[in-house]
C-alpha cells in the first residue's frame, strides 16, 4: 500500500498512528504543491481527485481519502491491535474528542494556517488574534473531555491520540511560536497534563517527532 501525506499535515497523523500500531508497511509519498510550495497538485489530484492529503492507495490501485475514512478502513482490515474501544461508551468518547477537534478546534485554527502562508509583513494581526480567541475557545472543549489516565480516552492508544496530538502541538508549539501568542496550556492544565503523559507511548512520542521536526523544517524553509 501507499500514503499520500505530509509530516505537516494534522490529518494524516491519525492513520500513521494506526499503520505504527498495527504495524503494516506502506510506502509513503510526499506529494508536491502543498504547504506553501509553489508546484502545482495536479499530478496529485489525479491520484485523489479531491485533492486533499491524506489517501491510501491500495496494491490493487484502489484509493481512499479522507484521514477517517482510512482509519475506520484500516481498523476493519487489520483489526489487531484495535485502537477503537469496544466499550460503546469509551468509543463514543473517541468519536466526540475527533469530532470536536476537526469541525472545532482545525476550524478556528484556518485562519492561523492561512496567514502562515503569508509574507510576515502581510499578517494581519487583528486575524490572527481573533483567530487565536476561538482557538482557545474550541480547546476548552477537549479540556473538558479529555482523559485523565495517559491517553485521550482509557488508558492505551486510541485513534483519538492519533488526532489531538498534531493539533495540540500546532496549537501550542507551532502558532506561539509563530505569530508570539500565549501557549493554551497555560491555562488547560488537563491538555497539559495529557500532553506531556500521552509521550511514553512510543507510538505516540514518534508521530509527535515527526510533526515536530515537520514543523522546524517548515519554519527553516521561512527564513
Ligand atoms: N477531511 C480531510 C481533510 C484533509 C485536509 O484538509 N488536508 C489538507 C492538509 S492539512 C489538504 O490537503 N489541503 C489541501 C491543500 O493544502 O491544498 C481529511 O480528514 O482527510
Amino acid at each position: 500500500m501507499k500514503l499520500y501525506q505530509t509530516y505537516l499535515s494534522p490529518f494524516p497523523t491519525r492513520v500513521r498512528v494506526l499503520l505504527y500500531a498495527k504495524n503494516i508497511d506502506v510506502e509513503i509519498i510526499e506529494p508536491e504543491g502543498f504547504h506553501g510550495s509553489q508546484k502545482s497538485k495536479s499530478s496529485y489530484e489525479e491520484v485523489n481527485p479531491i485533492g486533499r492529503i491524506p489517501a491510501l492507495v491500495l496494491d490493487d490501485g484502489r484509493v481512499l481519502p479522507e484521514s477517517e475514512v482510512i482509519c475506520e478502513y484500516l481498523e476493519d482490515a487489520f483489526p489487531e491491535p484495535s485502537l477503537r474501544p469496544t466499550d460503546p461508551w469509551a468509543l463514543a468518547q473517541v468519536r466526540l474528542l475527533s469530532r470536536i477537534s476537526d469541525f472545532y478546534v482545525v476550524m478556528a485554527m484556518v485562519p492561523l494556517f492561512n496567514e502562515s502562508g503569508k509574507r510576515r509583513a502581510d499578517w494581519n494581526r487583528e486575524r490572527i488574534d481573533a483567530a487565536v480567541v476561538e482557538v482557545f475557545k474550541s480547546l476548552e472543549y477537549l479540556e473538558e473531555y479529555i482523559g485523565e489516565d495517559g491517553y485521550a480516552v482509557g488508558t492505551s492508544l486510541t485513534q483519538a491520540d492519533g488526532v489531538l496530538l498534531p493539533i495540540l502541538m500546532l496549537a501550542s508549539k507551532w502558532a506561539p511560536a509563530l505569530f508570539g501568542t500565549d501557549n493554551p496550556f497555560d491555562r488547560l492544565p488537563k491538555l497539559a497534563a495529557y500532553y506531556t503523559a500521552v509521550q511514553l507511548d512510543p507510538i505516540a512520542k514518534r508521530v509527535m517527532d515527526e510533526t515536530l521536526e515537520a514543523i522546524g523544517a517548515s519554519q527553516g524553509r521561512r527564513k
